[in-house]
């Protein structure tokens, strides 16, 4: 037997999978199957981090259990490979974006091979590769078609660096998710996608999967439902109304003033009475320049103008009040205007405060000239004639009633989710399949026309005046109207990132077909995806949109069912050894490439597992790797030991590897791939203290060990000539009887106290449990008289004496 060294077969039986096809998902529609899918990486030119290899194993674990356990597993790769970076180094050094990708794909590729995940990479699939995104593009011509897709001016925000408009979702505490960046409002001409048609499902329908419950909360919180009423208040002197929207319309009597957002349309609409445009506009330019994370930033300054010229007329008390602007009023939420109520709402106290407006309690409990009185649970209703006395839950019931009445009101969902802001001027994205006719409008480019691919370009920096680099290449943009035949141009905003992700899962499980994004035979089969594993970051952005397209999808006949992950967890994240956050610029980064040539593949993967609680994250620490080497070690030089046996040998080691095969099966469904290695180590220890293991013994302990290291256990099933590979058995069962322990100690009570202990068989009878029990108790119970005895099997025994 030669000494444990990795770099003798690691790569030996990478091939000899490959070569034999033992991770190709069959298309073998009758039997049962299995889909496992992890987030597939954006290829950075970074390489893999150690972070990726922890949801990457985790799932290859899974998924080659399910394998012994005779299911079809797909679990499939690819690359979601457009994207600022690779475009942002493609300008840097003046290389084309194609060529950065395939450089930093195949790297990628050789170090997930280098670590032996069991990926089918037949069905490898790329979001920059034109017969994807072919379809890509297929879905937004739908989505078109639907009229779920529109272009419109809106403000958006603006990254000053990258030159780019990003989704709410990619502003994270006002700087660009991407670069850091402060990031400004701007008005463009942007495509959006209708998500919030899909709101409530996108809710309602988290009812129908597996989640971790925080991943739900998270969704369920970004949608961000309320509950209210849309209140008309009139302009007083004028026919017109003044809409708000209010989660609080109990509290309308103690609404003193109104305040609309910088933006809305009163202000343009009344130009002729209103007296102090000019201060207006200053301020509107001013909230111009702020981002609406600024903007709804609570603690700052409240800030506003009065409108003057303008009066409204509350519709509870038919008083006038004044009406402001201020930045703290979104135009993009409800109806951009608010009913302000100083009394009970903490932004409106402080403009109260500041401009001297009255603040009214309507709702009792609290002191208001001291701070809002915000609680909606205890308060009663003061100074509101229709709904004096009531509890804020009935009074808003009333009081919605009582305007519907009379025709000032009306109850309102809504939601916080805004439609998804599509387009980006970027060149390294999916073109957006659009022509522009100055005859028919926007026009869908004809599905067999597609793919529209991206021109050859000289430059691909974004244009100073924020249009794509796209609209500077005049070939490519020139065309004609495929509807009317006059000359037409090109739409030359490129779709965002989250285009390509949004919808890979379904590619996978048909990865070739060029007449359709995969056949329906083939998605009624693989779909749902069984359980999909993911970074935490993950879990409201591309959750949601990738849902959302997959209820479209729903929608339009393509998939069968309206939700594509049946259960989906996170990973915690793998830190530095000084518990900060993996980075270059602290010096803290761990390469996979160094680790495997040092340790080996297995070691690296089982120290990925081993390494904390799955779900937190957990720091790096080369001890710890250590330690898993020298456990492979262990199990390698037991060969040694082996003797022909189809048993487990005797009793106590069978029992513990009935043990371990129990916890093992069991921790790995469970995310607790830490302690199910732990078992295999515990039983390993009670394994070593025998001369001699029976080689059926060490046969199921191998096929345990094999989803974790899989390099290792194939080596030495060919050494010791067991016949096959592993990846071709079975998933060893375990017997539920030998799980219990026969004999079992038990605690004795005399009169209420523990006296004794007992050992005795699990199943013993009355008879012999009360009797080995008064012996055990004998000095306790000496010259008294029982008058009563309980046997509780496997519990306890209680003898009463007097
Ligand atoms: C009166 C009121 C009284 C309010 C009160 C709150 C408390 P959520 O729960 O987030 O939906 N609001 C409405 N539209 C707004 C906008 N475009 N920009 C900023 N604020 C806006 O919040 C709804 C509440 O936020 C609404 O209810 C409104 O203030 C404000 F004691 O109306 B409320
Ligand atoms: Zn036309």
């Amino acid at each position: 037997m030669n000494k444990y060294n990795p770099k003798d077969f690691e790569a030996k039986w990478q091939q000899k999978w490959e070569e034999t096809g033992a991770f190709h998902a069959e298309n073998d529609f009758s039997k049962e199957k299995y889909y496992a899918l992890v987030e597939f990486p954006y290829p950075s030119g970074n390489g893999l981090h150690v972070g990726h290899p922890r949801s990457y194993t985790a799932l290859d674990v899974v998924a080659r259990k399910r394998r012994l356990e005779g299911y079809n597993v797909l679990y499939p790769i690819g690359w979601d490979a457009f994207g600022l970076p690779t475009e942002n180094f493609a300008i840097k050094h003046k290389i084309h974006p194609v060529e950065v990708t395939k450089k930093n794909v195949a790297n990628f590729k050789r170090q997930l091979q280098m670590l032996g995940i069991s990926f089918d990479w037949s069905r490898e699939i790329n979001t920059t590769d034109p017969e994807y995104f072919r379809w890509t593009q297929w879905i937004f011509l739908q989505l078109f078609k639907k009229d779920l897709a529109y272009k419109t001016e809106i403000p958006i925000n603006w990254c000053t660096c990258c030159k780019v408009g990003l989704a709410n979702e990619e502003v994270v505490g006002g700087a660009c998710e991407r670069c850091g960046s402060e990031v400004v409002s701007r008005v463009r001409s942007q495509w959006m996608l209708k998500i919030t048609e899909y709101a409530q499902r996108l809710i309602d329908d988290l009812g129908l999967v597996d989640y971790i419950e925080r991943v739900k909360l998270q969704q369920t919180n970004w949608i961000g439902r309320s509950e209210g009423a849309e209140i008309d208040f009139a302009i007083a002197d004028t026919d017109e109304k003044l809409r708000v929207y209010t989660t609080r319309p109990d509290t309308i009597y103690g609404s003193s003033y109104m305040v609309i957002a910088p933006e809305h349309p009163l202000i343009e609409q009344f130009a002729d009475r209103v007296k102090n445009m000019d201060a207006i506009h200053a301020y509107r330019d001013e909230a111009k320049k702020k981002s609406e994370f600024e903007r709804a930033n609570l603690t700052k300054d409240k800030t506003g103008v009065r409108i003057e010229g303008l009066e409204a007329i509350n519709p509870a008390t038919e008083k006038n009040i004044p009406i402001f602007i201020s930045d703290y009023v979104m135009m993009t939420y409800g109806t951009g205007a608010i009913m302000a109520v100083p009394g009970h709402d903490t932004r409106d106290w402080e403009f109260a405060k500041e401009y001297d407006l009255p603040i009214i309690e309507v709702v009792s409990g609290g002191n208001v000239e001291e701070e809002a009185f915000t609680d909606n649970q205890n308060g009663v209703l003061v100074n509101s004639e229709v709904i004096n006395g009531l509890a804020v839950p009935e009074a808003k019931a009333k009081i919605i009633d009582w305007l519907e009445e009379h025709g000032r009101g009306a109850k309102k969902v809504n939601y916080k989710l805004r439609d998804w802001v599509f387009s980006r001027q970027r060149y390294w994205g999916e073109p957006i399949p659009i022509v522009w006719c100055d005859h028919c409008g926007p026009v869908a480019v004809p599905e067999d026309q597609l793919p529209i691919t991206l021109p050859e370009v000289e430059s691909y920096e974004p244009t100073e005046t924020g249009a794509s680099p796209l609209a500077n290449i005049h070939d490519w943009v020139n065309t004609t109207c495929p509807s009317c035949g006059h000359a037409a141009k090109r739409e030359t905003d490129t779709m965002p990132q989250w285009a390509g992700s949004s919808w890979y899962f379904l590619r996978y499980a048909d990865p070739t077909n060029n007449e359709a994004l995969a056949s329906e035979e083939a998605l009624n089969y693989w779909l749902p995806i069984d359980w999909y594993n993911g970074g935490m970051e993950h879990t409201t952005l591309h959750l949601l949109y990738s849902r959302f397209w997959h209820k479209f999808l729903y929608d339009c006949g393509v998939v069968p069912m309206p939700e594509p992950y049946a259960k989906r967890t996170s990973h915690g994240m793998i830190l530095g050894e000084n518990g900060e956050k993996m980075s270059k610029s602290r010096g803290n980064v761990v390469n996979p490439d160094d680790l495997v040539d040092q340790y080996g593949a297995d070691t690296f993967r089982m120290y990925e597992m081993f390494i904390g609680d799955f779900e937190k994250s957990a720091p790096w620490n080369n001890d710890g790797i250590s330690g898993s080497r020298r456990f492979i070690e262990r199990v390698w030089n037991a060969q040694k030991k082996i003797v022909e046996a189809d048993n487990y040998g005797p009793e106590s080691l069978e029992k513990a590897m009935h043990k371990c095969i129990a916890k093992v099966s069991n921790d790995f469904e469970t995310l607790k791939f830490n302690t199910g290695i732990a078992a295999m180590m515990e039983f390993y220890n009670i394994m070593s203290k025998e001369k001699e293991v029976p080689s059926k013994l060490y046969k199921d302990f191998l096929i345990l060990l094999n989803p974790v290291a899989p390099h290792v256990t194939e080596e030495i099933w060919n050494e010791m000539n067991f016949g096959g590979m592993v990846v071709d058995q079975k998933w060893p069962a375990f017997d539920p009887a030998k799980l219990v322990d026969d004999t079992i100690e038990l605690p004795v009570q005399v009169n209420g106290k523990v006296r004794g202990k007992i050992v005795l068989a699990a199943d013993a009878d009355q008879a012999t449990a009360i009797a080995m029990a008064k012996e055990a108790v004998a000095s306790f119970i000496e010259g008294k008289n029982i008058v009563k005895e309980i046997y509780v099997p496997k519990r306890i025994i209680t003898l009463v004496a007097k």
